[in-house]
């Protein structure tokens, strides 16, 4: 019986996937060159610093690291701009309701994002204080596939990993959460995310009997 609930932040809390795409797409831009949404989709999940090396790839770009590092800090001041703007309306249908469920029910939830700015976006959504928890790019070393964010979230909530359910919606979070000894539940589609115990479209549908279903 599960015990305590991490959600994954972009995908399945809000999605902030749109403002990340402008923002590399100011930035590739500016560099000459363009990339698809559907190029967008390999960044959902990946850090920052990744995903910017993946974008050169795209462009057939060389940069040196510390240009690098400029070119990301770049990005992330337009990004931070344009989250400073985001409202509680935007959280995705049934997350607040389904964070409720899970505290009035007495399990634990923590947050296990790869973004830095997590805790900003929390607070713009006015959600910070519904979690016991949060794990943030800021806090952790290495990235998902591998389980560090999760499991530390496991710990600052006390509760053992196989006592724990993981939401994500990429490939690599569910792939984190398995390699932690976790259960896994999918939002998106059941084709993509094969790897879930369980998949559903977004935590509107999930429920506490889904839950102990797992
Ligand atoms: P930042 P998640 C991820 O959030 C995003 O999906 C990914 O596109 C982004 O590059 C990453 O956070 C880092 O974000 O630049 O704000 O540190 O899905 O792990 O909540
Ligand atoms: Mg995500």
């Amino acid at each position: 019986n599960i015990k305590a609930c991490i959600f994954d932040l972009d995908g399945v809390i809000v999605d902030t996937a749109v403002y990340h795409y402008k923002a590399w797409k100011r930035l590739a831009n500016e560099l000459g060159f363009d990339f698809t949404e559907e190029d967008n989709e390999k960044l959902k999940g990946v850090s920052r610093v990744r995903s910017l090396q993946l974008i050169l790839e795209w462009g057939h770009v060389t940069k040196t690291e510390a240009e690098q590092e400029v070119l990301a800090t770049k990005k992330n001041e337009w990004y931070v701009e344009m989250i400073s703007h985001m409202t509680p309306a935007e959280i995705l249908p049934g997350a607040k309701e389904f964070l409720e469920t899970c505290r009035a029910a007495g399990l634990k939830t923590a947050l296990g994002s790869a973004s830095k700015n997590s805790m900003t976006i929390l607070e713009k959504i006015n959600l910070t204080h519904l979690f016991d928890a949060i794990i943030d790019g800021n806090k952790v070393s290495k990235a998902k596939p591998d389980p560090e964010v999760f499991l530390k979230g496991a710990e600052a909530v006390n509760v053992k990993p196989d006592k724990c359910v993981v939401f994500e919606d990429a490939i690599a979070g569910i792939e984190a959460a398995k390699n932690g000894g976790m259960k896994a539940v999918g939002i998106g589609s059941p084709q993509v995310l094969t790897e879930a115990d369980m998949v559903v479209p977004g935590l509107n549908e999930m429920s506490l009997e889904k839950l102990r279903a797992l």
